[in-house]
Formats: C-alpha cells, structure tokens, sequence
C-alpha cells in the first residue's frame, strides 16, 4: 500500500491541539484556559504534569512544521487557543496572539500544507469558566463572536474549519468532573453538552455569514465541519440482553448524542429517557434543535478503536481473544475494522454521502526506549503503532474502494504531547522531541514517509 492507492488530491495530515503542544502557557498576552488552571490542582494529572510548555509549538513551530512537511504530510490539523487570542474569551483581543497564528500558517502555507484549523479543542479560556463556561447560554455568542473573529482573520488562509473537537470532553469536564474545569453532575453534563451544539450551530451561522452560502466541499474556498469520536460499543454477548442493553445505552450518551442533534436535528429517544430518568434534562428552547443542526460541509470523523461491552469481564475478554481483534501490548484491542464500521455507521444513520476527513487516528505506548539505528542514528522502534496504522489505513481504503466519501486521513499525532489527564506519561506521537531539541522519528513516523514519498509508483 502506498498513497498512490489513494486519490491523487487526497488530504494526508497529522493533527494537534494547541493546549497539548504550545506551551508559552502566559507569554505574549495569552489568558489563562481551564488546563492551566485544572492542571494545578495536586493529584488532577498523573505526575502533576502541566501544559506549560508541552512542546513548546510556540517557539519550535517552523522546525515542526518542517519536520511534518519531511515526512510527506500535505496537511496539518491543530486548533487555535482561545485564550491566547481573546485573553478574557470575550471582548479584548489579543493582537500578538493572532500575529502569532498568522506567521504559524503562514509557514505552513509556505510549506505547501494545507491548514485544518479546529476553533475549540477543549481549552475554554478560564475567565469564561468563571462566568459560568458551558453552562451559561452566553457561551453561543461568546463562541460566535470568536469564530467570527477567526474566520475574517484567516478568511484567505484556511481551506478547513472545524467548531469543535469531540464535544464528549466537555461532558467528561462538566458531568463526570474528570477533565477540566472538573465539575460533577450529570445535569451539568448534559447542559453543557446542549450548549456547545448550540454554539456549534451559531459558529456555522457566523461562518456562512463571512464566507457566503453553502458551496459542495473543495479546497479552494473554505469549509466548515464538526469533529466527533465514534467509540462504537458492542455487546460482548450478541444475543445477551443485559450487554445488548449496556451497549446500546453507552452509543446512545456518547457519539449518537451529538450526531443525531447535528445531523439530524433532534436527540434520540432513548437519550431523552435516560435524561428523563436520571433528572438531567438540558434547558431545550424553542427552535434549538433547528439551530444546532445548520448544515456542514464535512464531517470530521476521529475513530481510534471500538468498545467491547458486558456485565461479565470475562465475557469482554472472550470476544475480543476470540470473535473480535486481539489485545495489544498497550492492553487496548487492536480492531482495525473500527475505522470501516464507523465509516458505514455514520454514512448510513446520520451523515450519508456528506465528505468525511479521517481527522484524528492513532494509538500510545508508555515511555519508549530509543536505540541506535541501523544508519548509527537513534532510533525509536514501535512496531505496535505501524502495525495499527498499517490495519487502520488498509481498513479505510476498503471503505473507499466500496464508495466511502473521505477525502483526507490525519494522524493523532505528530509528536509525543500533552496527553491530559495523563500528562505526559501517554505517548502518541509518531516522533519525538528530545530534551536537547532534536528529534527523533519513530518506526511509525518512518513508515508514513514511505507510505507518502513521493516517487512512490
Ligand atoms: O489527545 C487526544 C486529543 O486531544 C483528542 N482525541 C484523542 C487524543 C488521544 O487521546
């Protein structure tokens, strides 16, 4: 396999965000976010990691970027700051902020890749939080009058926006209090959940109003999508009514919770039950559902696995030894096919034919050891991550091949980053930045340079 079995205009693209690769956490007028905040507070993240200066994008953008560029991406996903640009979230705006995002795509444009910038990618700038963030209904205008401010700024630069990068963290931040800003309760969860699609659908307004009406997906003007994890669950036990159950009520309150008011412009019953249920009903207005699901451009798809559900571990064990994939050394299952199914999950219930970009794939390792290479040079070998690449990407060309309509695939990520909760203890890069400022190219990374080289026939 190589990229000349995929289409000759095909987007090939590692992604980013910028909490987990900027750093300059207070430099240049950037305002405080929820993870700089939530990260101090002892025993949040493994080790008290802090994004501070996780790679340190900010000052080592050009070398990265050329790094991506050497490996033979033509795209590149990452996500603005927020806070870095309107320190408040609202108001003010931060001039060295947007000089910043302008020289950084600048090179990258210079570079010859294409930007796929993502507007929220979980860092709400922490004066907002303090007005009560997701909660508060003022998030949709807060949210607009930003993502106005971008797309008028980078209105000639930027062929691909994205509003959000799966919506569920804001659930894991609000409802389950695991994620920053760490409030707990399921009431808040969902509320919050209902406001950022409501914000969704005003930043989609806002850009239709910047860029004019609706035109068919292509790269020479700009458009817009929203990015959503497809975790698909599966009862262990196919005819075991107990995990059928689990499953189903797990697919509901993840992905199916977005998708369906997105694209289809309601919440399905069976969620609406269990917020019935569970005393977590959001505040729905008149005319919400009509105003979250305005119509995309694309559909951002990030898929990394398949969830294997029961009541009985053993059961969980079972299918994925037996029926399903295999575990990996990570002790997550290798199910390559996940990429396929999810493709024909979301074509047939919610997206149909509508362009999707693979916008996030990838897997982590803990610490991995360098060695000397062949050619005398460090080396990282990770067989583990080429073999899922290698299953993923083969999965996502039989889709094709049978009339899947994507047109890029993105790789989470380009380097080890900050991996949230799991501060810098989860690796998911496909090279690796040294403490002395080198770099060093994973297994991984070198296999997507044959993969993408050019004088592939
Ligand atoms: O690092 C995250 C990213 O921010 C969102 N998608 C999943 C990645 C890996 O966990």
């Amino acid at each position: 396999m190589n990229k000349n079995d995929f289409p000759k205009d095909f987007l090939w693209g590692v992604a980013t965000s910028a909490a987990q690769i900027e750093g300059a956490w207070n430099e240049d007028g950037k305002g405080l976010e929820i993870w700089d905040v939530f990260s101090r507070i002892p025993g949040k993240i493994a080790n008290n990691d802090r994004p501070d200066v996780a790679c340190d994008y900010y000052h080592k953008y050009p070398e990265q970027l050329e790094l991506i560029k050497s490996l033979g991406f033509n795209c590149h996903r990452f996500s603005f700051s927020w806070a870095r640009i309107m320190p408040e979230g609202a108001g003010r705006v931060n001039q060295k902020g947007l000089d910043y995002y302008r020289r950084m795509i600048d090179k990258m444009l210079e570079l010859g890749i294409t930007p796929n910038a993502t507007l929220y990618h979980w860092d709400l700038p922490y004066e907002l939080e303090c007005r009560g963030g997701f909660l508060d209904r003022d998030i949709v205008k807060w949210f607009g009058d930003y993502a106005e401010l971008m797309f008028e700024t980078f209105k000639d630069e930027i062929p691909l926006w994205v509003t959000f990068n799966e919506p569920i963290a804001t659930y894991v931040g609000y409802g389950l209090g695991v994620f920053a800003p760490g409030r707990k309760g399921e009431k808040f969860g969902r509320q919050a959940n209902h406001n950022l699609l409501l914000a969704h659908g005003e930043g989609v307004r806002r850009f239709r109003k910047v860029f004019g009406e609706k035109k068919p997906f292509d790269l020479s003007h700009a458009n817009i999508g929203i990015v959503v994890d497809v975790w698909h669950h599966h009862p262990a036990r196919k005819d075991d009514p107990g995990d059928i159950r689990i499953a189903e009520l797990e697919n509901e309150k993840t992905y199916r919770s977005y998708m369906s008011p997105v694209f289809k412009g309601f919440y399905r019953e069976p969620l609406l039950q269990f917020m019935r249920d569970t005393g977590s009903m959001p505040e729905i207005r008149p005319g919400d559902m009509e105003s979250i699901a305005e119509p995309l451009d694309f559909f951002g798809l990030n898929c990394y696995n398949r969830v294997v559900d029961s009541s009985d571990p053993k059961a969980v064990k079972d299918e994925i030894e037996h029926r399903g994939g295999n575990f990996m050394d990570n002790g997550a299952e290798y199910y390559p096919k996940a990429i396929y199914d999810a493709l024909a999950n979301v074509r047939e219930n919610f997206i149909g034919d509508l362009p999707v970009i693979i916008t996030e794939n990838g897997t982590y390792s803990a610490a991995e050891d360098a060695v000397t290479g062949p050619d005398g040079k460090p080396a990282i070998p990770d067989p583990m991550r080429v073999r899922y690449f290698e299953g993923f990407i083969s999965w996502l060309k039989k889709a094709m091949d049978e009339g899947a309509n994507v047109k890029g695939y993105t790789a989470w990520s380009i380097l080890d980053n900050y991996e949230w909760t799991a501060g810098y203890t989860m690796h998911f890069g496909i090279a690796r930045l040294e403490p002395d400022g080198s770099y060093i190219v994973k297994d991984s990374g070198k296999w997507f340079r044959d993969l993408l080289k050019s004088d592939n026939t």
